[in-house]
């Protein structure tokens, strides 16, 4: 009975740790400044890595269940470890080796697929195997060796952190690469789902705002300058010197709760209206017009955020009575 129990505590050991990599994982997605990404890169990378310590022990509760498992629990046991399995050696190998694209797909996303796939099957997996929560499951011991796990994987990562900073130099603590600092012809351009680049007239582009018609003449005219830096939730983040016109010139902040930023392409995104002192409508990076890849002539800067805040092509700016976050968390557009 004592190795049945032993399996127990290993399945609810690893169905926490695998649901607070999910978790954090997602969370980290909706963070852009750095202490508190920093909090999450950590918790999430211990999580993770902690279900790697854990493989040895959930191996032996495997072959035990293998042999009597129906053929139908034993493909959805099987994909489960291949997710897994894929999920960690696609984050841990993004870690290593940085925003490197293979035919369009890094590691990173291989990493992000595997695990948002293993959410509905992991969830229905732990479902039908349900059990009673009992006493022991929260007793000290039990929490304490859980912990453990977590505290070894909070190592490991710390190792893997410390050896991806010697091959790659400057990660951000959101985990993103450095790709094109200074350079923005190096950045890569970004859509999450590719409607093209609209091929816009930079000469007759008009912006409204606030229903007025701003000039692209007068917004490249901007001197207002702000260095900040756009993280791609794809593992890619730049620093540029962008030039433009603060939003808080243009739309007055009489009681409004949010501003909708719309792009050409219906791409858009509610900002709350405290962050119009740190928008910048940008028509130029590190001093050259925004090229139409990166949403030229005019796109959204959005300092701390994630780089799917950062609308490009913009079209219209519109103060709003709805909250912020009346909106999907991830752009689907
Ligand atoms: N209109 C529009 N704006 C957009 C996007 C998009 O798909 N359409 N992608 C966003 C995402 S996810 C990122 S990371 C940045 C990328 O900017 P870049 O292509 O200039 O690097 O633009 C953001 N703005
Ligand atoms: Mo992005």
């Amino acid at each position: 009975m004592t190795s049945l129990r032993a399996g127990r505590r290993t399945n609810v050991a690893l169905l926490w740790l695998l649901l607070a990599a999910i978790g954090t994982g997602m969370v980290a997605y909706a963070v852009g400044t750095t202490p508190t990404a920093f909090v999450i890169a950590v918790a999430h990378g211990a999580a993770g890595l902690g279900v790697v310590l854990l493989v040895p022990w959930k191996s032996v509760v495997v072959r035990r269940a293998a042999r009597r498992a129906s053929r139908g629990r034993w493909v959805v046991g099987v994909l489960l470890g291949v997710l897994a399995a894929l999920a960690v050696a696609g984050g841990t190998v993004f870690a290593l080796t940085g925003y490197r694209p293979v035919l369009g797909v890094t590691a990173l996303a291989v990493h992000v697929g595997a695990g948002l796939a293993l959410l509905p099957l992991l969830s229905a997996h732990a479902w039908r195997r349900r059990q009673r929560l009992r006493r022991v499951d929260v007793s000290r011991r039990n929490l304490l060796r859980t912990a453990g796990f977590v505290v070894g994987g909070a190592a490991a990562y710390g190792v893997l952190d410390v050896t991806a900073l010697a091959l790659n130099g400057r990660v951000r603590a959101t985990g993103s690469h450095q790709v094109g600092s200074g350079d923005p012809d190096r950045m890569p351009v970004t859509q999450w789902f590719t409607d093209g680049v609209p091929a816009l007239d930079f000469d007759t582009w008009q912006v409204s705002v606030g229903g007025r018609w701003v000039s692209y003449a007068e917004l490249s005219a901007g001197t207002d300058v702000v260095r900040a830096t756009i993280d791609c939730t794809g593992g890619w983040y730049a620093e540029q010197e962008w030039r433009g016109v603060r939003l808080e010139r243009l739309v007055p902040a009489a009681d409004i709760r949010s501003i909708d930023v719309v792009s050409a392409t219906g791409y858009r995104r509610r900002l709350p209206a405290r962050d119009a002192t740190s928008l910048l409508l940008a028509t130029h990076a590190a001093g050259a017009p925004l090229s139409a890849g990166h949403g030229g002539p005019v796109r959204l800067v959005a300092p701390g955020r994630r780089g799917f805040w950062w609308v490009k092509w913009v079209q219209r700016v519109e103060a709003s009575r709805e909250p912020w976050w009346l909106q999907s968390p991830f752009p689907w557009q």
